[in-house]
């Protein structure tokens, strides 16, 4: 079943622990802080939903990446009228997601003194979230004490239409190489195929000490690279794909096949309620880190409104929040 609730507010890719995430500047914080208790104020809003990125530790230590959850939530955490912060993981969080999976069906299990099931359930069909105890802790002493996480992708009725939420790094080939190899026939598959992929890039290489130095040196060089290529072809109005790096920069617009092919597969794929997925629905998703507000895409005849809702990492332009409330349309806003 799908969940209905009346107020959302999402926004993603805050990359928490990272040197350039915006919520280092403790006033950017407080500013945001304002502006979630204010709508708060104007009807509660039932989950502040995170869409992945929320965690950087590809790129950041343990310490850093919790030390700053942990101010983060607790400022979050007093907003009076905020009912719960549902968390969808991205790249550079996907490990959260790993951890949840494997305590609730290995290591819990054992820890019970029983024996794990053959097969790993690595993705949840039944529109579903889970309750992170370890997550709470972020939480703990605040007003807003639940914590709810789901991967990859989380439903919910607002108004009468259907909101997909997904980060959005399953969008990117890129980030996919063994689609290419085996197409995967289930959400469960695309989950088996790509985990130990996007693991072992965002978490593990970066987590290697000496060897996760020299790839983070060589991947600030590398931006700087593209950031330098980038103000180049822009001089000449050209908008370079390739070199400027992936999905990033790049606007809806570019972006609708990629949406099409993801949206069309997961409709096969949640085929418990086949008619479901064909309702009017919205689109919404971060990771390109471009906001984006309500460009229509036509899937097999359904028009999707498509949303991006920026990232709170380098760059203030990109902060903002998508308000989501009733049967209103959604409003990006920012600070
Ligand atoms: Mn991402």
């Amino acid at each position: 079943m799908i969940k209905k609730v009346n107020k959302i507010i999402a926004i993603s890719d805050i990359h928490l622990g990272e040197k350039d995430c915006l919520f280092n500047d403790s006033k950017i914080l407080g500013e945001f802080k304002k502006h979630i208790t204010e709508e708060a104020k104007h009807g509660s809003v039932d989950e502040l939903l995170i869409l992945g990125d929320m965690f950087d530790l590809s790129l950041a230590s343990y310490k850093d990446v919790y030390a700053k959850a942990r101010e983060f939530f607790q400022s979050i955490g007093e907003i009076e009228n905020l009912k719960a912060i549902v968390f969808i993981p991205g790249n550079h969080d996907h490990h959260i997601w790993t951890l949840l999976i494997e305590e609730e069906q290995i290591t819990g299990i054992i820890r019970e003194g029983k024996i794990p099931s053959p097969e790993l359930k690595r993705v949840d069909l039944e529109y579903g979230e889970k309750e992170s105890i370890f997550l709470q802790g972020l939480l703990k002493g605040c007003m807003v004490n639940k914590f709810l996480v789901a991967y990859p992708n989380i439903f919910r009725e607002i108004g009468g239409k259907l909101y997909f939420f997904h980060h959005g790094h399953l969008l990117d080939r890129i980030f996919t190489p063994a689609n290419i190899i085996l197409k995967p026939k289930s959400l469960q598959e695309l989950e088996a195929f790509n985990s130990s992929w996007i693991e072992g890039i965002w978490y593990h290489l970066v987590q290697a000490e000496r060897l996760g130095e020299l790839i983070k040196d060589g991947y600030n060089e590398f931006t700087g690279f593209k950031a330098v290529m980038a103000s180049f072809l822009e001089k000449f109005h050209i908008r370079d794909n390739t070199v400027t790096g992936r999905l990033r920069g790049l606007r809806v617009e570019k972006l609708k096949s990629e949406i099409s092919t993801y949206l069309e597969d997961c409709i096969n794929w949640y085929k418990e309620t086949p008619n479901t997925l064909y309702s009017p629905m919205n689109f919404v998703f971060g990771h390109t880190h471009e906001k984006s507000s309500g460009e229509i895409l036509d899937v097999k005849g359904q028009e999707i409104g498509i949303y991006n809702t920026g990232a709170w990492h380098g760059d203030i332009k990109l902060a903002s929040y998508l308000v989501i409330e009733g049967e209103k349309k959604p409003e990006l806003k920012s600070l």
